[in-house]
C-alpha cells in the first residue's frame, strides 16, 4: 500500500477523525473490523441462546417480559452490528454462511450453559457488566459506523446488567436455597465472564494494531482490570464470594490482584471445545436451515416485482 496514503490515514485517526465507509482505509483496517464487528455481531446472536433457554421457565410473569424484552434486544444489536460491517464490503449472508461453518468466531461466553435461573442473574450481572466495560470505550473507536452503534447498544447493555443485578439480589437475600443458587452461578461463571476480555496482553496478537488504529482503545488486560475492580464489591454488596482465594486488594495499583482465568481452557473453548460449541452452532444451523424457504419466497417475489416492472 501506498506509504503516503497510509501515513495520511494515520494522520486522521490520531487526529481523532471518524473514517467513513467511503473514505480510502489500509486493507488490513477493514480486514480487522469486518473480522471484529463480525465477531460481535455474531456474539450477539449466538447470546441469544444461553436465556432464550430460560425465556419460558421465568418464575414471574414480570421476569418473563423483562427477560424477553433483554433477547429481543441482543437480536436487534446482532442486526445493528451486521449492517455496521456490510459498509465494509462483506453481506450480511457471508458473515452467516463464516460463523455456520466455523471460520469466524462468537465470544466464549456463550459456550457455557445457564442451569439454574440465578444464571440470569448473573449472566445479566457478569457478562452484560464485561461486555459494557468493553463496549463503552468503543463509543469512541475510529470506525464512525461502528462508534455510531455502540451509543445505542451501551443504554440496553445498562439495562440488561441491572436487571441481571436485580436478580441477582433477590436470590442473594432470598431463602437460603435460593442465596446457594447465586452463589453457585458466580461460581461458575466468574472466569468465563474474565475470559471475555480476550488473552493476556502478551497473548493478544491483534491488540497492538488495532490499538493504533484506534479499533480498540484499552487492552484486554485493563479491561479485566477495570471489570474486576468494579464487580468485587458488588459481590460484597450482595453477600456473595467471589471465587478466588488469592482476590486481594491493592493499595499500590490501587486496584484487585487476581487469579487469571485458565487460558488452556479459553483455548481450548475457541478450538470448539466448549460445554456448549456443538449445541450452540446446531441451533443456528437449524435456524438457518429452517428460514430458507422464507428467503427463498422473497427472492421468488423480488423477482416477480422486477419482471412486472419490466414488462
Ligand atoms: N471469545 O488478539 P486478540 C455480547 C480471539 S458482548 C472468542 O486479543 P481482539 C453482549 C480473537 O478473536 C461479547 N474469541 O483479539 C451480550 C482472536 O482470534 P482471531 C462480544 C476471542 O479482537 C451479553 C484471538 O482470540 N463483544 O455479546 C475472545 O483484538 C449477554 C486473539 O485475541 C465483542 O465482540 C473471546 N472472548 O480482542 C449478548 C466486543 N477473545 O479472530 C447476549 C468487540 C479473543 O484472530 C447476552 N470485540 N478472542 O481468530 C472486541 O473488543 C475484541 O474483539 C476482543 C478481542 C476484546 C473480544
Amino acid at each position: 500500500e501506498d506509504p503516503e496514503k497510509l501515513a495520511a490515514f494515520q494522520a486522521r485517526i490520531d487526529a481523532g477523525e471518524k473514517i467513513e465507509p467511503k473514505d480510502w482505509m489500509p486493507a488490513g483496517y477493514r480486514k480487522t473490523l469486518i473480522r471484529q464487528m463480525g465477531q460481535h455481531a455474531h456474539s450477539e446472536i449466538v447470546g441469544q441462546l444461553p436465556e432464550g433457554n430460560w425465556i419460558t421457565r421465568a418464575p414471574t410473569l414480570e421476569r418473563k417480559a423483562i427477560l424477553l424484552a433483554k433477547v429481543q434486544d441482543e437480536a436487534g444489536h446482532g442486526l445493528y452490528l451486521y449492517c455496521g460491517a456490510e459498509t465494509l464490503g462483506v453481506t450480511r449472508d457471508e458473515m452467516t454462511e463464516m460463523l455456520l461453518d466455523g471460520r469466524m468466531k462468537y465470544s466464549s461466553i456463550f459456550n457455557y450453559p445457564t442451569l439454574t435461573w440465578a444464571d440470569m442473574g448473573a449472566v445479566g450481572w457478569l457478562v452484560d457488566g464485561a461486555a459494557i466495560m468493553n463496549q463503552v470505550p468503543l463509543q469512541r473507536t475510529s470506525y464512525g459506523p461502528y462508534a455510531r452503534a455502540m451509543v445505542r447498544i451501551c443504554k440496553e447493555e445498562s439495562f440488561h446488567q441491572r436487571q441481571g443485578y436485580d436478580i441477582m439480589m433477590k436470590m442473594a437475600k432470598g431463602t437460603p436455597a435460593q442465596k446457594k443458587m447465586a452463589q453457585d452461578a458466580l461460581n461458575r461463571l466468574w472466569f468465563p465472564s474474565l475470559m471475555m476480555f480476550g488473552p493476556s496482553d502478551a497473548e493478544s496478537t491483534h491488540s497492538e494494531q488495532s490499538m493504533a488504529w484506534k479499533i480498540k482503545m484499552n487492552t484486554n488486560d485493563e479491561l479485566r482490570q477495570k471489570f474486576v475492580d468494579q464487580t468485587v464489591p458488588q459481590a460484597e454488596y450482595l453477600g456473595l464470594t467471589v471465587p478466588d482465594e488469592t482476590l486481594a486488594w491493592n493499595e499500590d495499583k490501587g486496584g484487585y490482584d487476581f487469579a487469571e482465568p485458565d487460558w488452556n481452557e479459553f483455548f481450548d473453548v475457541l478450538r470448539g471445545n466448549g460445554p456448549c460449541n456443538t449445541e450452540r452452532l446446531a441451533a443456528r444451523n437449524k435456524a438457518w436451515d429452517d428460514g430458507k424457504w422464507v428467503r427463498d419466497g422473497m427472492l421468488a417475489h423480488a423477482e416477480k416485482r422486477r419482471i412486472g416492472k419490466v414488462a
